[in-house]
């Protein structure tokens, strides 16, 4: 018999990236007493791990509850809440997620209005039936438009095939950063019209109690303490604490697994519970092994939920052992056998990647949703100790039916100044970039949108950064599947490369200064063929950095002036992963970013790019 839980509701918060989600977040914990009263509480407070505060960006969905008072219905409501991130990049992780909530509140940033990743994100939402709130946020900001972006939201939603019930949609509108909501633009001192809209929008979840139990796995962790631990919902039935159960993979196999810790969210806090039943967000600790998508359901009637499908990886580039000869010396973690184990271990809760192996044992292909995924998953892996190296990422192309090569095009977002549209538009037009739109934003900005091969768009970002002097606003998402775009030209400069093993010196970098621009400052240590800098022009340039000036009896009037270099350019992890070339490498260690040639030696690599040249004639 279906029974209605009126006292727990499961939402997730959606959006494009910073429309405020993490921060009204805070708001919702804040005001239902989720703290001490005298307690310090970090800003965006689920945004926790190390990399999420350094880039100010969410990466993981996060499970967080609160219980608040329902007048109307005289009760305690426990509120489940997803927090996800908004880049495009992670946007398997909300898909995935979406899967344990009835509702989702759909924030919009009140300037911005609706953005790529809105769409993305409802579109999957509308799909998966779900309720929706619409909440305008940020209301505070200068250039708010309530009414084009209210109008805005109203078309996604038609263009997007709502049904008449969800695009009959209401409306919040909120400052997250003060935590205050409001029916109309005029907002109260509170999130309370917000949480009366959870309450009387979201459906409660409608379950069957006494059906064989079902539980979907969304989420996985893992620790040392209590081994893996997955998240889902219950979808029917209920679930014991030390019970029995089934785990059905993808595959249709049934293996037998116990529910040794069950957990339920209260807070930021995870608590044990005795028990559960169908509709609520559990964890379970202590499996042997599971895999996201999979069901944990009733050893006497094991009865699997449908499988999530999660969009597939556009991006991929290649991991391997670090063959430099410095390798070794930095990392923890060096060997094909560790580098394997990592990758399947990061496979396990991260279902929008797919790891390949090649036809080398020490290297291994890795795709994604693009280079941001990829490159937090460098990150962490080189903070966990880990040293490899990596190729260039590259768009992964399909086969039509015909026999047609295809590649992914994003949708790309552009707000710049006018007097950087003219550049903007070139580059973009020499990356086979099609203008969709173009118009003046109310702030005198000038927005524009465009469809690009992603191929086009690897390695983009820095440039774009630079001619719009930091000004740009840029966001993309996934676009479509589309026939093969033409010759998209890559880097108009070559590399500067060491000559020679040893430590940079001032003299060898001055010299390399008017051929280009240097990665690396004096006592940098250096091997043939590392990439110290870039060359103005096309073409590699091969530099001895390591010369000392030759010491003559002479005095020489210059001596002892001090030589003065320019500071070196600094290459970050993302910076790095845009400037590789089809024949570099970057090798990753806990304390350094290198780039490399893949050939070391300056020779043979003088034979091979003659080879090439002549082949292509
Ligand atoms: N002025 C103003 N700023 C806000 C408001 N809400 C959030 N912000 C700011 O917007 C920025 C992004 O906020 P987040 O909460 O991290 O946004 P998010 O949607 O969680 O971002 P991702 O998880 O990375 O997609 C932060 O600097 C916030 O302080 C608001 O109501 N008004
Ligand atoms: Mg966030």
């Amino acid at each position: 018999m279906l029974v209605q839980r009126t006292e727990l509701r499961n939402i997730a918060i959606i959006a494009h990236v910073d429309h405020g989600k993490t921060t009204l977040v805070d708001g919702l914990l804040k005001q239902a007493h989720v703290f001490r009263s005298n307690q310090q509480v970090a800003e965006r407070v689920l945004d926790s791990n190390d990399l999420e505060r350094e880039r100010g960006i969410t990466i993981l969905a996060k499970n967080t509850a609160i219980r608040i008072y329902d007048a109307e219905a005289d009760q305690q409501v426990k509120i489940n809440i997803v927090d996800t991130p908004g880049h495009a990049d992670f946007g398997g992780e909300v898909e995935r997620v979406l899967n344990m909530v009835d509702g989702v509140l759909l924030l919009v940033d009140a300037a911005e209005g609706p953005m790529p990743q809105t769409r993305f994100v409802l579109r999957k939402a509308l799909e998966l039936g779900h309720r929706t709130i619409v909440v305008i946020n940020k209301l505070d900001r200068r250039n708010a438009d309530l009414d084009r972006v209210l109008n805005e939201v109203f078309d996604l939603y038609i263009e997007l095939g709502a049904t008449d019930a969800q695009a009959d949609f209401p409306v919040v509108y909120t400052v997250a950063t003060t935590g205050q909501a409001g029916l109309t633009p005029e907002l109260g001192p509170d999130l309370k019209p917000l949480f009366d809209a959870i309450l009387r929008e979201i459906p409660c979840p409608t379950v069957d109690l006494d059906a064989p139990l079902q539980m979907l796995v969304t989420a996985l962790e893992y620790d040392n303490h209590r081994g893996l631990t997955a998240i889902g919902r219950v979808f029917a039935g209920r679930l014991t604490a030390g019970q029995s159960i089934t785990r059905l993979t993808r595959h249709g196999e049934q293996l037998p697994e116990s529910a040794r810790y069950l957990y339920v969210h209260e807070g930021l806090e995870r608590v044990e519970v005795p028990a559960a039943e169908a509709g609520d967000i559990v964890a379970i600790a202590g499996l042997q092994e599971i895999a996201i998508g999979e069901t944990l359901a009733d050893p006497e009637h094991p009865v699997a939920l449908p499988v999530i499908q999660v969009g597939k990886p556009t991006v991929r580039m290649s991991f391997g052992v670090n063959t430099s000869p410095l390798a070794g010396k930095e990392g923890l973690w060096s060997t094909a056998r560790k580098l394997r184990e990592r990758l399947s271990e990061e496979l396990r809760h991260n279902v929008s990647l797919q790891v390949e192996e090649t036809n080398r044992a020490d290297t291994f292909i890795v795709s994604g949703r693009g280079e941001l995924q990829l490159a937090i998953l460098i990150e962490t892996m080189r903070r966990e100790g880990y040293e490899f190296q990596v190729s260039r990422p590259t768009v992964i192309l399909q086969q039509d039916q015909d026999g047609q090569t295809l590649e992914p095009y994003e949708e790309v977002h552009i707000q710049t100044p006018p007097d950087t549209v003219g550049a903007v538009v070139e580059m973009l037009g020499k990356r086979r970039g099609e203008m969709v739109t173009i118009a003046d934003a109310s702030d005198g900005s000038v927005l524009m949108t465009y469809h690009v091969p992603t191929r086009g768009l690897l390695g983009f970002r820095y440039q774009f950064l630079s001619a719009t002097r930091g000004m740009g606003l840029m966001s993309t998402t996934f676009y479509r599947v589309g026939p093969l775009a033409g010759r998209i030209s890559s880097r108009s400069r070559g590399s500067l490369v060491a000559w020679e093993p040893g430590v940079a010196t001032t003299f060898g970098l001055k010299n390399a200064e008017q051929r280009g621009i240097s990665f690396i400052g004096p006592g940098a240590e250096v091997y043939q063929g590392m990439v110290f800098g870039e060359h103005q022009r096309l073409g590699d340039l091969d530099l001895n950095v390591c010369k000392t000036k030759h010491l003559t009896n002479m005095r020489s009037s210059i001596r002892d002036i001090e030589i003065r270099l320019i500071t070196p350019q600094e290459m970050s992890l993302d910076r790095c992963m845009e400037y590789l070339s089809d024949d570099e490498l970057l090798e990753v260690t806990p304390k350094s970013l290198r780039i490399r040639k893949r050939i070391l030696d300056t020779h043979e690599r003088g034979q091979q790019t003659k080879r090439v040249k002549e082949a292509l004639g």
